[in-house]
C-alpha cells in the first residue's frame, strides 16, 4: 500500500524552507499531498489559487508531489486522501511549543495519523513567509529566500 503523507501549511507564499521540507519528505514517502489550509491566526497576502499555483510551479519537478487546498480540519483532509502521516518542519525551539500543541490536538482528533518532523536545513533556519513578506515590501533582494517565480509574485503584490 502506498505511504501517503500530507504536508500542511499556509504557504503565504512558499519559501525555500518549505520547499526543502517537501523535497526531503518526497524522498521518504510514496506520495506527498501539499495542502493549503486556513490558519485562523493569519491574514494571507495571496489568494488560495495564487498560493496553489506557486506551489505547483515550484514542485513540478517532483512527480510524487500533489497540491491541494481544503476548508476544514487537517485530520479530515488526511483521512479523505488516505494519508497516514503529517509532515511538519521545525526551525527552532520557538517552533516547538506551537507544533506540540497542534500535534497533540490532531492526535486527539484522530490518533491513527502520525506527525513527523523534519529539522530545517541550517541555511533556512531563520526563514519564514512572514519575514520574506516583510523585506519584500521594501524591495530588498530575496532571491536566496524564495524561488524566482515567487519573488516575481511578491514584487507584483508590493509594486
Ligand atoms: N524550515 C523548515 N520548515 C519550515 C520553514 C523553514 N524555514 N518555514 C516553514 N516551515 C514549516 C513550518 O514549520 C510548518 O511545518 C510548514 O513549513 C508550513 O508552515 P506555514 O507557516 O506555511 O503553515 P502554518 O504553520 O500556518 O500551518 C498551520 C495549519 C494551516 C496547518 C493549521 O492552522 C491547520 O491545520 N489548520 C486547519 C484547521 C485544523 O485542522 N486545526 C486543528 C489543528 S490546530
Amino acid at each position: 500500500m502506498a505511504k501517503i503523507a500530507v504536508c500542511p501549511g499556509s504557504f503565504d507564499p512558499i519559501t525555500y524552507g518549505h520547499l526543502d521540507i517537501i523535497t526531503r519528505g518526497a524522498k521518504v514517502f510514496d506520495e506527498i499531498n501539499v495542502v493549503l489550509l486556513n490558519n485562523a491566526s493569519k491574514q494571507p497576502l495571496f489568494t488560495i489559487q495564487e498560493r496553489m499555483d506557486l506551489i505547483r510551479q515550484v514542485t513540478k519537478h517532483l512527480p510524487n508531489v500533489k497540491v491541494d487546498s481544503y476548508q476544514g480540519l487537517l485530520v479530515d483532509y488526511a483521512k479523505e486522501v488516505g494519508a497516514s502521516a503529517i509532515i511538519r518542519g521545525l526551525r527552532a525551539v520557538s517552533d516547538f511549543e506551537y507544533e506540540m500543541q497542534i500535534t497533540s490536538m490532531n492526535r486527539v482528533l484522530n490518533d491513527e495519523i502520525e506527525t513527523f518532523f523534519i529539522m530545517t536545513n541550517n541555511q533556512f533556519s531563520f526563514l519564514s513567509s512572514s519575514i520574506v513578506k516583510e523585506v519584500a515590501k521594501y524591495s530588498a533582494n530575496i532571491s536566496e529566500l524564495v524561488p524566482p517565480i515567487v519573488e516575481k509574485a511578491l514584487m507584483e503584490k508590493f509594486k
